[in-house]
This record gives structure tokens, C-alpha cells and sequence, in this order.
């Protein structure tokens, strides 16, 4: 292929001349925000992604170069983002009540997770690493499906500072901090560890200590380890050691420290610092395990944001190319 990766980059998705065809990664955006309960704008995350991405250079021996097998946007489902926009207009009414637009979010919920079902499904029937960017945390339930569908014993590795663990939010069924109570559904998920938890309720905290599936590292938790003297990369062993052999990333930009994500929804204070992020994903790339594709959610728009995302994005990639390389 007659591509220059030392080059200036513009068009695809890093700059890479793939199609969804060729590429061994397949990114889905997704627009859709409407259940977001504060600060809006994740909606444009992806298109904020698409052009940091340019600015990423592509070297990266630490996963063996992925972008030689190539990685690849294909375009957002029509119309989404409009309808995503007009259940936005909508939220206030619903969340007062109002039965009609709640059925309208809920409906737009219902075709996202159809959604990124489907294009889970194919992608995984072809052979290739579906990767789902958000929009919020609602999107990607319809590939946790898919990918459980594929994978029976699937476990879910999940970063965020909420643990998204309540029960139909202000009473929208698909809303964001509802994924993994809805995910916890699928009685072939075998496994759910989430890391860099610190803001949730008390019904949640009662769910994920009853639930025997649920692995929940707080920030606290992790603190308290990395101040007793205990090494990050021993804490990330721990933290990757009930998952099973095949695992889903699912990442919340949010789980991150908020310097690196100010524009997210749902900021919290604490969180993982990049380096510790890249530690987790190096231990866990590392472990023999095969992570069979990724979701992306929560980035916000603004360009600092989407730099962070978009350096996240193609570290995903890496590791989720380099995890499926092994012999
Ligand atoms: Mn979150």
C-alpha cells in the first residue's frame, strides 16, 4: 500500500488509508447522548475523534503497530444524530412525565442498541475488532449482546467513575448510568470488573456486592492499595485476574482523571492517570487474554478531549490487534 505513516494525515480515521473492508479494526460512532443527565456534548464526540486523530502519531512498538493492519470509521447511521438532537429537546418534558417523549427516547434507545447489535454481529462474523465511540454510555448494549451471543462466558472489563448500575435512571430504560444493570441481564456475561468507580448510589453498591459476576474496584480502593506501597502493575494483575479468556473493554472517559476528559458529561475527581490507564491495558494485553472488540463513550467535544480520546482510541486498537496476534 502506498502510504506514507510519517505523513500529514487527513480524511480517515488517523489518517489511514484502510476501508472498513480491509481494516482489522472497525469503529462504529455513534451520536446519541438524550439520556445525558448534565453537561451535554458527547454527541460530537466522535467527529471531535476523527480529527484529533489526525494529530496521532503512529508509531507505537509497544503494540506492534497497528495501524499497518489498519483501522477504519464507517460513517453514523443516518439520521441518528437528528433524532438524537430532537430526543434532547425532548428530556426535560420526559423526565417530568411526559409518557410521549419518554417513549420517543426509549424508542431512539431500543435503535441504538439494534444498532450497534447488529453492527457487533457482523463485524465479529467477518473476522474483524468492532470498536463502538460514543455518544454516551447508553450505545454500546447492543454489542455487549452481540458479543455475548459469540462469546458465551464473555466478561466485561469496565473503566469509569460511575458504576452505571441503576435500574431505568430518572425512567429511561437505555439510559447511560443503566448500561451494565441492563448488561448484568445477559446470563452468559460471565464476568463484570470495574475499575476507577466513585460515584454511585446505594442500591448500586447493594447490586455489586450481592451480584456475585460484579468485580468492583473503587477509587478508593485503589488508592488505598497504591498507598500502602503495593506496585500499580500488581494491583492491574489483581484487577485482570477473574476475567475469563474473552473480554470486552467498555471505557468511560470519565474513569480517567477529569484533566484528561473536562468536557465529559459527569466529571468526577480522582481517577486513572493516562499512565496507570496505559499500565491496565498493557496488563491486561499482555495476559494471554483475547479482547474481542471495545467501546469508547463519554468523550466530549472539545479539542483537548477528543486529543485524549483519540490517543485512547488507537491504544484500544493496539491492544485489541495485539491480544488477537498471539499463536
Ligand atoms: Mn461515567
Amino acid at each position: 500500500m502506498d502510504f506514507d505513516p510519517d505523513g500529514p494525515a487527513s480524511g480517515g480515521l488517523f489518517g489511514l488509508p484502510h476501508t472498513p473492508d480491509n481494516a482489522r479494526v472497525v469503529v462504529l460512532p455513534v451520536p446519541v447522548e438524550c439520556t445525558t443527565s448534565s453537561a451535554g456534548g458527547t454527541s460530537s464526540g466522535p467527529d471531535a475523534v476523527l480529527e484529533a486523530s489526525w494529530q496521532v502519531d503512529l508509531c507505537d512498538p509497544q503494540t506492534g503497530e497497528p495501524w499497518r493492519e489498519g483501522i477504519a470509521m464507517v460513517d453514523a447511521p443516518e439520521g441518528l444524530a437528528d433524532e438524537d438532537a430532537a430526543c434532547r429537546e425532548l428530556s426535560e418534558a420526559a423526565r417530568e412525565g411526559d409518557a410521549d417523549a419518554l417513549a420517543r427516547i426509549d424508542a431512539l434507545g431500543e435503535r441504538t442498541v439494534a444498532l450497534t447489535e447488529a453492527f457487533t454481529g457482523e463485524q465479529l462474523d467477518a473476522g474483524r475488532i468492532p470498536a463502538i465511540l460514543g455518544g454516551d454510555h447508553s450505545v454500546p448494549l447492543g454489542a455487549f449482546r452481540a458479543a455475548v451471543a459469540r462469546h458465551p462466558g464473555l466478561g466485561i472489563l469496565h473503566i469509569d467513575a460511575h458504576a452505571d448500575l441503576r435500574d431505568a435512571y430518572e425512567g429511561f430504560t437505555y439510559s447511560h448510568a443503566s448500561i451494565f444493570f441492563n448488561a448484568l441481564k445477559l446470563e452468559q456475561l460471565s464476568t463484570l470488573v470495574q475499575v476507577g468507580i466513585r460515584d454511585y448510589g446505594t442500591r448500586e453498591l447493594a447490586l455489586a456486592t450481592a451480584e456475585p459476576r460484579v468485580h468492583q474496584w473503587t477509587d478508593h480502593a485503589m488508592a488505598a492499595h497504591a498507598h500502602g506501597g503495593g506496585t500499580f502493575r500488581q494491583l492491574c494483575e489483581r484487577i485482570v485476574a477473574p476475567l475469563p479468556d474473552v473480554v470486552w473493554v467498555s471505557w468511560d472517559i470519565d474513569g480517567l482523571d477529569p484533566a484528561l476528559c473536562p468536557g465529559t458529561g459527569t466529571p468526577v475527581p480522582g481517577g486513572l492517570s493516562w499512565r496507570e490507564a496505559m499500565t491496565l491495558l498493557e496488563v491486561l494485553g499482555q495476559s494471554g487474554r483475547t479482547i474481542v472488540g471495545f467501546d469508547l463513550c463519554e468523550v466530549g467535544p472539545g479539542s483537548w478531549d477528543a486529543n485524549v480520546g483519540a490517543r485512547l482510541l488507537y491504544k484500544l486498537s493496539g491492544w485489541a490487534i495485539a491480544s488477537q496476534r498471539k499463536a
